[in-house]
């Protein structure tokens, strides 16, 4: 035991396991604490358990984190009385079988993105959802940034019109310097993919739940500018260092480009690499449509950008909305009207939202099915950018 049980409380209680406790792992983990400290939860959460494989590193994860006890396998948390809810955290080669172990065992399931390593996998995760009786939620945590969702709702009421143009762009830098190191985000083996699934997979995720839409066609290009990277000797979060010398293959793309096609008959543009100086988490999305725009950087993540193209020209302009006010998804949960929000916030926003689908019986969003959906566009792109491209060159003059 890491932490004494949860306080007694009337409320119908919601054990949960959490496998893998690395970046995302803290990420979640902050998320169950702060949950119910914020917002009135339907139901009580029980930090039961994580797991991990290393024991001294897992029971060190649990203290900080806040979690009751420690597993070092993953099929023992899945099998424990005191989880209802298993929350996937690990790298995307395992994410498959997890989630359905879990699924079949009658727990819901909180699964990090990308669904999965291929169609395949996430074909059998939605399926194995479909079937079971537990919730399956899959974490494209953008989705309730407070003014994502007030992009959503602009777009549901028609104030955007008929959409014309998305650009979306996911642009960071973290890998942009050839020293450094190697981690499992740049092995195909266990990411899946490079740029294009870590945050390739958020922009589609973001641009579909934004229009209403579904991206149908894509013509895309991936590039790996850095082919051999130092041996990581040892890692944490999205930094490592090495001192070996040793020198590994990178097997995953840096950079993922794509053109698609929207299901409303709009046209689409997204750019995701880890090659851009100077952008850290830049999640920059556009939307034209017949009656307006809008626009949002999430390195300025409280705000968002409209347009409206009713306004007489002499004085329409963008009109910078600050998403801060009670008004807003979520917001009034936190601080006083104005004092913004995080990163950190939206993983407890799918929380919340996760706990009270949970309760209430209603699938929260975005299901297996979603992610799924999500995965067949990442697979397109790969397919798109594969031996059959069609480049055409240009004359020389
Ligand atoms: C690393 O590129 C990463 O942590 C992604 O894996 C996350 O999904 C994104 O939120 C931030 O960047």
């Amino acid at each position: 035991m890491t932490a004494p049980p949860a306080a007694p409380t009337d409320r119908p209680r919601l054990g949960v396991g959490m496998v893998g406790y690395a970046f995302m792992g803290v990420a979640h983990a902050q998320a169950w604490r702060n949950a119910p400290r914020f917002f009135d939860l339907p139901l009580a959460v029980d930090m039961a358990v994580v797991a991990g494989r290393n024991e001294a590193a897992v029971r060190a994860a649990a203290a900080t984190q806040g979690w009751r006890d420690v597993e070092t396998d993953w099929k023992a948390l899945v099998g424990r009385d005191d989880v209802d809810l298993v929350d996937v955290c690990t790298p995307g080669d395992t994410h498959a079988e997890i989630a359905i172990a879990a699924l079949e065992a009658g727990k819901h399931v909180l699964c990090e993105k990308p669904l999965a390593n291929s169609v395949a996998e996430a074909e059998a995760m939605a399926a194995a959802a479909a079937l079971a009786p537990g919730v399956a939620m899959v974490g494209f945590t953008y989705r309730r940034v407070p003014a994502i969702q007030l992009a959503r709702s602009l777009v549901a009421d028609g104030r955007l019109g008929t959409v014309r143009h998305v650009r979306a762009q996911y642009l960071q830098d973290w890998i942009a310097d050839p020293a450094a190191p190697l981690s499992w985000r740049l092995d195909k083996q266990k990411a899946g993919s490079g740029a294009l699934g870590d945050i390739g997979a958020h922009i589609v995720d973001l641009a579909q739940f934004i229009t209403g839409e579904q991206v149908t066609g894509v013509s895309a290009v991936l590039e790996t500018f850095v082919r051999e990277r130092p041996v990581a000797d040892s890692s944490s979060g999205l930094s490592a260092s090495s001192s070996s010398g040793r020198t590994g293959p990178v097997t995953v793309d840096d950079a993922a480009i794509f053109l698609g096609r929207m299901s409303g008959g709009g046209l689409a543009t997204f750019e995701a690499t880890r090659f851009a100086y100077g952008r850290k988490n830049a999640i920059r999305l556009e939307i034209n449509g017949s009656a307006g725009s809008l626009a949002f950087d999430f390195e300025d993540m409280n705000v968002l950008h409209y347009f409206d193209a009713a306004e007489p020209a002499a004085t329409a302009g963008f009109r910078r909305i600050v998403v801060t006010e009670p008004e807003h998804p979520f917001v009034g949960a936190w601080w006083p009207a104005g004092h913004g929000l995080g990163y950190e916030h939206a993983f407890t926003h799918q929380v919340v939202d996760l706990v009270g689908g949970i309760a209430t019986g209603a699938a929260p969003t975005p299901t297996f099915a979603d992610g799924l959906q999500v995965q067949r566009v990442l697979d397109a792109v790969e397919r798109s950018a594969g031996a059959d491209s069609v480049w055409t060159p240009t004359k020389e003059m």
